[in-house]
């Protein structure tokens, strides 16, 4: 079964923010944004603005009816500014006009004078000025300074990676739409549409139920619509509330990648000891991330880059800091793997640098240490069903690793010009929200006379394919065809209280609240079957494909016929359910705890041709054993594989967010900023299904797919490095992530 939007997509005929016909009297917004990265707003003069033909009215903070704040977990965000900005692209006023160009003509109108105040773009800057989000946060077990004396060999450094842009194909963006008893409903661009109801809500000062979300499906998010998406709904809703006029609020390109935040980019200072085979016995790292201006997810993202410093390794003794440094760029967020990658790119940089002291290579040290079943993480859950072991060796003997070394070897022995490389990276993901309480999920399903089901979850669909998977899980619980089914569009007035599609969890807790929607209908539809069919009490009742069965034996009765004689006895046909992740908790007090329902493990195998010359590089295969758990869609799954290991190769090679010390974006069009194409995608992509994987908390045992798949692209960061060294034996390379070509020439030349 295919991706359900896969035909309309070809033809274009699928629906984004920007595609819905707009109603008669609708306003543009145009965003009005800060110009410089800190200082105090001195005038704001809008007359000129106001006077442009077609401009309707231009709104500032004074004109928020409830509260001025949108932060999510920290209340330190503001909607428009009021008298301080903290970043260049953070909104001031909006313009409404009736059509983008008088609101953009109006927008270069309005006078605005600063006195500029001291500007940090530097995590360790902000560290030294103690300008923090939160007090540094320390996960630790065992005891590192015990540890040390017992090492063999003792290796430390700092290691940086940099931001990411999202990137998603369609720009942030809502469109709002006020009607009857001063409701607005939204239509919103967003991961979280409880989210922007919440704030919606609280900056207009009216109740939720005011205030309605619907999101039919996103052109992409990636994590950057999980709180970033926000701002722009409770925008156009305060256009609807104050003009009484639908409002719709697109960004540009320019005006998206400006105003947003990307994935945090981390400097980080660690230190490890190893015995002389090779087995880690301590590791000890400091984590700088930049935040930016305001707290946004960075706290919650920091925790999860604490939980996967240790990637898939067992360390007995760990000392983990997390310092969130506060600087004046646009607030960093949510972005596949959540402060994970950062995380597991400084463990494997500090094993590659430990492999180097010891006068092993990686491999051998990452091998040993792979976590097993009696062993726990650092953070006190055990470990259970690991599949890291099984996902190494299933890839080192089905993809016949000891061959492709052999053929970089033969390759670089007659080669100067060129030099081949190699890497294993192993992962290891943890799946649940680390907040235990957005662990829930809830859906709406309804079976109409015909036989046709409808289903309202609070999973967002964006590319990812969830409304497949949970058409899935329907259709194999009531065993009725897939197209039966139909996923509706996530509405807050059908589903309240939704957890953003985050995490990895979306398909995993909405089906299994969808199972269990679907099995309360089912229980009705068999106790009427049994007494419409005159079965006996124990006789066993089952529908199999569309038809009623008697003790295995099939019935005259269909599906369809059932739920209309169902209906006409009035047996309800419709069922709300709920589902929480189970056995799931964690401690804060003592950052101890049993966080994650499971985990997701695999192994890559990544290899790359270096052009000694130039500094550039082609990948040439990246091989891997990815543990699916028993899949609920396998073609869906490869291409989320594949989608997120090429984004992963493009964080860790070619994407470069670079700002001004005055904190300006100079990455800030495409020109500039290098995302893989089909060129720069490795040439060979093979994705294999690791067996006897199981998981008691997925639907059918499936396993959360989205966000693992993105950190074998960490693989092709030391791959890179690995053909570096083959290239100059006897050099020691210091680089950063990402791994630009000018990086690599540079570092092979340098003297
Ligand atoms: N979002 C969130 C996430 O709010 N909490 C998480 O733990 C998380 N993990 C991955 C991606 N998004
Ligand atoms: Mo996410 S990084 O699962 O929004």
């Amino acid at each position: 079964m295919k991706n359900f939007d896969a035909i309309s997509h070809i033809k274009g005929k699928s629906l984004y923010i920007d595609d819905y016909p707009l109603p008669e009297g609708s306003l543009y917004a145009v965003v009005f944004d800060s110009t410089i990265a800190h200082g105090k707003i001195v005038s704001l003069n809008l007359d000129k603005a106001n006077s442009v033909d077609g401009v309707f009215t231009i709104l500032t903070a004074k004109d928020i009816p409830g509260e001025n704040q949108i932060g999510g977990i920290i209340q330190d965000e503001t909607l428009l500014a009021e008298n301080e900005v903290h970043f260049i692209g953070e909104p001031i006023t909006i313009v409404l006009a009736n059509s983008i160009g008088a609101a953009r003509k109006a927008a270069k109108e309005i006078n605005i004078e600063y006195e500029e105040l001291p500007v940090i773009t530097d995590p360790r800057d902000a560290f030294a000025k103690n300008s923090l989000i939160v007090p540094p946060i320390t996960f630790s077990s065992g005891n590192v300074n015990a540890a040390w004396n017992e090492c063999e060999t003792i290796v430390n450094g700092t290691i940086d990676s940099g931001a990411q842009e999202h990137l998603y194909l369609e720009t942030q963006g809502a469109i709002s739409i006020p009607s009857e008893g001063n409701k607005i409903k939204i239509i919103s661009s967003t991961q979280s549409p409880t989210a922007v109801q919440r704030q919606t809500a609280k900056v207009l000062g009216v109740a939720m139920h005011q205030i309605e979300i619907d999101v039919l499906r996103l052109g992409g998010a990636f994590g950057g619509k999980e709180d970033q998406a926000t701002v722009w709904g409770v925008l156009s809703a305060l256009g609807s509330y104050t003009t009484g006029k639908p409002v719709k609020l697109v960004l540009s390109r320019e005006e998206d990648l400006r105003m947003t935040g990307k994935r945090h980019p981390y400097t980080s200072d660690y230190k490890m000891g190893l015995d002389k085979e090779g087995k880690i016995l301590a590791y000890e790292v400091t984590f700088y991330q930049n935040a930016g201006a305001v707290a946004d997810l960075s706290t919650a993202v920091l925790e999860r880059t604490l939980f996967h410093a240790t990637n898939s390794y067992f360390i007995p003794n760990v000392k983990a800091t997390g310092i969130s440094c506060r600087t004046n760029l646009p607030p960093n967020t949510a972005f596949r793997g959540f402060g994970g990658p950062q995380g597991m790119f400084v463990i494997e940089t500090a094993i590659e640098k430990a492999a180097n002291s010891l006068g092993l290579r990686a491999y051998d040290i990452q091998k040993i240490n792979l976590l097993k079943d009696d062993q726990h993480f650092y953070y006190g859950q055990d470990v259970e069903n690991s599949q890291a072991v099984n996902s190494w060796e299933s890839a080192e003997t089905h993809f016949n690793s000891k061959n492709l070394l052999e053929e970089v070897n033969e390759f670089n022995d007659k080669n100067k010009l060129f030099k081949k490389g190699l890497s294993f990276m192993p992962i290891c993901f943890g799946i649940s929200f680390t907040s235990s309480f957005l662990n829930q999920a809830s859906a709406l399903v309804h079976v109409y006379t015909d036989g046709s089901v409808g289903i309202s979850t609070g999973a967002v669909e964006m590319g990812q394919g969830v409304n497949a998977k949970i058409a899935t899980a329907a259709s194999k619980t009531f065993s009725i065809n897939v197209d039966k089914i139909k996923v509706e569009s996530t509405n807050t007035t059908r589903v309240a209280n939704a957890s953003p599609t985050a995490a990895s969890s979306a398909a995993d807790m909405n089906g299994n609240a969808t199972v269990l929607a679907c099995n309360k209908i089912l229980d009705c539809l068999i106790q009427f079957a049994k007494k419409e069919l005159d079965a006996k009490q124990n006789d066993e009742i089952a529908i199999i494909n569309e038809m009623v069965f008697v003790n295995n034996e099939a019935s005259s009765l269909r599906w369809d016929e059932l739920i209309g004689k169902a209906y006409f006895n009035r047996i309800s046909l419709s069922a709300q359910a709920y589902y929480r992740t189970p056995e799931i908790h964690f401690d804060r007090t003592i950052n101890q705890g049993s966080p994650f329902a499971y985990h997701v493990y695999g192994t890559a195998i990544t290899t790359v041709t270096l052009d000694i010359i130039r500094g550039t590089y082609k990948f040439d295969s990246v091989k891997v054993m990815h543990d699916f758990g028993k899949s609920l869609n396998r073609n869906i799954d490869i291409g989320q594989v594949e989608g997120g290991l090429v984004q992963g190769i493009g964080w860790m090679t070619l994407e470069e967010i670079k700002y001004s010390s005055d904190g300006r974006l100079l990455a800030n069009a495409l020109s500039t900023y290098k995302v893989p194409d089909i060129y720069s995608a490795p040439e060979n992509i093979e994705v294999e299904f690791l067996d006897n994987s199981e998981n008691r908390f997925g639907p059918f045992n499936s396993k959360a797919i989205g966000e693992p798949p993105l950190m074998y692209g960490i693989g092709a960061y030391f791959a890179i490095l690995d053909a570096m060294k083959n290239a100059k034996p006897n050099k020691n390379f210091e680089l950063s992530s990402p791994v630009t070509p000018e990086k690599v020439l540079m570092a092979l030349y340098e003297k």
